[in-house]
């Protein structure tokens, strides 16, 4: 396998960074690449610019080592990883512009031998398309544009990232990798890469495999999900515990359903099944129901608020977690938020209290709303008429049956049944 002395990752968000660290910590040479310059600046000074569990610790480390620095631009390395975000735009189609902006920024810097790999989430062709654009921005070198192009001087790979947040830095190195090339040898490259740090298995096949088995992998999950979160709808309309129903669903040797929640979160599984949907709109008719299924279910919590609200006047609310999944602090594409703005929009509802352990304050985007304060969960329940528990982070468990008594509680992550 070829040797890997320097790499430059493009991306120094969620997985880039974890993913610098981690080459770095093993002794590679990294620059992390990053077009916001504070940023680059607490990586400099050691400090990870988002919350995840290990993370501090391994990037100190990289740090100290002099191994991974930051910077804000690209430079010259063996291996280049693009792991930039692809969400998608208003009409849900994927938005690859931040894929093409790191690729013509790596552009000038690639050297003969190089091997080029894009990590992040992208639609089946993301990876031929860079490949193409490559091509234009550099004339002088040979790059693999069909499965069994020889005499190549850049390799190309699609090894899509696959860690959970809040597991992420075991996951980097536990979990099995896909490693899609544009060629046989693009893979090699590529896996030489990942094989500084995997202790997973990595499977080899071509680019647009890769791009299908990430959006796969998440749309799995999402119409899963959309089950669980279905139930719960008809069960609130029989009556009936859908926790219980699970549970008892479960103990058959082959069913295994997710639970339901408040909705689905986050900038992948929330995203993800889309660029499925774009591609092959009459055939994803699961995949698209299921999506919505999950988006409905914000408004549908909202509503329950709103319906119990109105024996109350002037009620107190207390929202319970804001970020996306329980114990983050990432409130990003979170279903709680949108729940809260909701609520917030009724003329009616005039007092919102809104706590979150793993929070320190209210995120930007609710910061505006006058009658939506921040607070302590205590404090949250004590004063509320209603409350409502739209993430089941751990530190509500601290919160006790006697501290809900007296009051009205909807609870659809089902904490309280965990109590
Ligand atoms: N959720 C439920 N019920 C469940 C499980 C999750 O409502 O039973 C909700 C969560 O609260 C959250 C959302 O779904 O709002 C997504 O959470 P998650 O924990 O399922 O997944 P993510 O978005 O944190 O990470 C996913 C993972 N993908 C899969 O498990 C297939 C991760 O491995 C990927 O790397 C990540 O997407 C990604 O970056 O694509």
């Amino acid at each position: 396998m070829t040797k890997v002395e320097k790499v430059c990752v493009v991306g120094m968000g969620y997985i880039g960074l974890p993913t610098a660290s981690t080459l770095a910590s093993r002794g590679v040479e990294v620059v992390g690449v990053d077009v916001n310059p504070k940023v680059v600046q607490a990586i400099n000074s050691g400090h990870s610019h988002f919350s995840e569990p290990d993370l501090d610790m391994l990037l100190r480390a990289a740090i100290t080592l002099g191994k991974l620095r930051a910077s804000s631009e690209p430079e010259s390395a063996d291996a280049f990883i693009i792991a930039v975000p692809t969400p998608f735009n208003p009409d849900k189609s994927a938005d690859t512009s931040y894929v093409r902006l790191a690729t013509a920024a790596i552009a000038p810097v690639l050297a003969k031998g190089n091997v080029v790999i894009l990590e992040s989430t992208s639609p089946v062709g993301t990876t031929r398309a860079m490949v193409e654009q490559l091509v234009g921005l550099r004339p002088d070198l040979r790059f693999p544009l069909s499965r069994d192009a020889v005499n190549v001087d850049i390799h190309i790979a699609h090894c899509p990232e696959r860690v959970l947040p809040g597991r992420m830095v075991r996951e980097l190195i536990e979990n099995d990798r896909i490693v899609g090339g544009m060629t046989e040898r693009c893979a090699e490259r590529a896996e030489a890469v990942y094989s500084v740090f995997l202790q997973g298995k990595s499977f080899r096949t071509d680019a647009e495999t890769a791009e299908m088995v990430k959006l796969v992998e998440n749309a799995f999950r999402d119409v899963n999900i959309a089950f669980a979160n279905e139930l719960s709808l008809i069960c609130a309309d029989l009556g009936l515990n859908v926790w219980r129903v699970i549970e008892l669903a479960n103990r058959h040797p082959r069913v295994s359903i997710l639970s339901p929640g408040t909705g689905v979160g986050g900038h992948c599984i929330a995203v993800d099944p889309w660029f499925i949907v774009g591609v092959s709109p009459e055939r994803a008719r699961l995949i698209r129901t299921a999506r919505e299924v999950n988006d409905g279910k914000p408004h549908f919590v909202a509503d329950q608020v709103i319906e119990r609200a109105e024996r109350f006047r002037n009620p107190v609310i207390a929202c319970l977690g804001l970020a996306f999944k329980p114990d983050v602090d990432d409130c990003r594409e979170s279903p709680a938020m949108e729940v809260v703005e909701l609520l917030a929009a009724r003329d009616n509802l005039e007092t919102i209290l809104v706590a979150d352990p793993n929070l320190a304050e209210l995120p930007i985007n609710l910061r505006g709303e006058a009658k939506v304060k921040f607070c302590d969960m205590h404090e949250a329940v004590r004063r509320a008429d209603i409350v409502v528990i739209l993430q089941a982070h751990s530190a509500f468990k601290r919160l006790g049956r006697d501290d809900l008594m007296r009051r009205v509680v909807i609870d659809p992550t089902g904490l309280i049944e965990r109590i």
